[in-house]
């Protein structure tokens, strides 16, 4: 059985620390994800807080620190909803490794996204309640789990800027999808930063800190960086490369599977689009001929700015081996690149090339 409630079909990477994703079909025509689907992603034990003994700090640059229990956070600020897509920035390392082996990162497919209801407080209203100083450019977060990863092991952390902490969407949740937030994903409270990579909604959060510089993390300031490709991971150090935030446009094939057989003639092919940021879907396109003709998706309503929009067209299959390529384009006219050999990085981060899946037709 999979742990933390997560459903047999999972695929677990690592046990200790809890890395898990679901098969891409199983991500497939769900707008919300399934708490048993959701995919989990730990740097370290996850750990146990008792909710009743459970504080939140927010310090640094503010005129008024804050200590709240999770109650007094209820009480005083108005509570919430938003529908939101997380995704790693490691989700699709696998195209990147088969351009180029990534020793030591953990081999993600495509399900290291999904989408929840989230409700919680917006981050804004407790930082305007505490009174942000006009140099506090940065929002650092933490979290009580030691990551065995940095040398010296350290607690995971990150931030985002003011200007993103300060919009309506970003959340201090405690429930996902109407139940009270499970400990895999960050109980009693976690982040929830809409549009950038998920590293960012940092779970069992204690502790906000208003400050002038990025966190200075392990998490911010080393990892989570596309380094460039002569870089060695191993040795590379704080501020290198380029720090990721608003994640990128990207899309991908849910069904059918990548390897299925399927008989030949008409077959619904489906998956989604995720413009990342303040950025919308304008269009998916998919092809029969790796990208020599394309014809358009049929996208479905996008009335949640922060989460994925599923997709879906009927193509007509021959037979024997057919290969399907999708490729979607955002609000500002930018599309995605065609292959993961351009964007190869030691740490295998932001794969959106153009998803393929191979179809076997008889
Ligand atoms: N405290 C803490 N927060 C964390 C992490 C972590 O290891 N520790 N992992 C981050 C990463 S890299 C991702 S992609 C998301 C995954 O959220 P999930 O496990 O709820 O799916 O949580 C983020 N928040
Ligand atoms: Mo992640």
């Amino acid at each position: 059985m999979t742990p933390w409630g997560k459903r047999d079909d999972m695929v677990v990477h690592d046990h200790d620390p809890f890395n898990a994703e679901p098969p891409r079909t199983a991500l497939a025509g769900h707008r919300t994800t399934p708490h048993d689907t959701f995919y989990s992603r730990n740097h370290g034990p996850a750990p146990e807080i008792d909710p009743a003994a459970y504080r939140l700090t927010v310090d640094g640059l503010v005129r008024d620190p804050l200590d709240l229990s999770l109650d007094q956070l209820r009480e005083r600020f108005e509570e919430v909803e938003v529908t939101a897509t997380l995704q790693c920035a490691g989700n699709r390392r696998t195209g990147l490794m088969e351009v180029r082996d990534i020793p030591g990162e953990e081999p993600w497919g495509s399900g290291a996204t999904a989408t929840a209801h989230w409700t919680g407080v917006r981050l804004a209203d407790v930082l305007v309640h505490a009174g942000l100083h006009p140099e506090a450019a940065h929002i650092a977060f933490a979290a009580p789990d030691v990551s065995p990863l940095p040398d010296p092991p350290e607690p995971f952390g990150g931030s985002i800027t003011t200007a993103k902490a300060m919009s309506p969407e970003v959340l201090l949740a405690w429930t996902m999808n109407g139940e009270p937030l499970p400990q895999i994903h960050g109980a009693p409270l976690r982040v929830v930063v809409p549009g950038w990579i998920g590293a960012r909604s940092v779970k069992w959060l204690t502790h906000i800190t208003a400050q002038a510089e990025p966190s200075a993390n392990y998490f911010q300031a080393t990892a989570y960086r596309v380094l460039p490709p002569e870089a060695d991971p191993r040795t590379s150090g704080p501020g290198e490369g380029i720090s990721l935030g608003p994640i990128a446009l990207n899309c991908d094939i849910l069904s059918p599977d990548d390897g299925a057989q399927v008989p030949p003639g008409p077959t619904r092919i489906t998956g989604y689009a995720l413009a990342g940021d303040d950025r919308t879907v304008a269009r998916v396109d998919v092809s029969l001929n790796g990208g020599g003709t394309w014809t358009q998706a049929n996208l479905d309503a996008a009335d949640e700015p922060w989460a994925w929009q599923h997709w879906h067209t009927t193509l007509d299959l021959s037979p024997g081996e057919v290969e399907i390529t999708a490729r979607a384009w955002d609000s500002t006219g930018a599309l995605q690149p065609e292959s993961p050999a351009h964007l190869w990085n030691p740490k295998g981060y932001i794969n959106n090339s153009w998803p393929r899946i191979h179809l076997n037709c008889h």
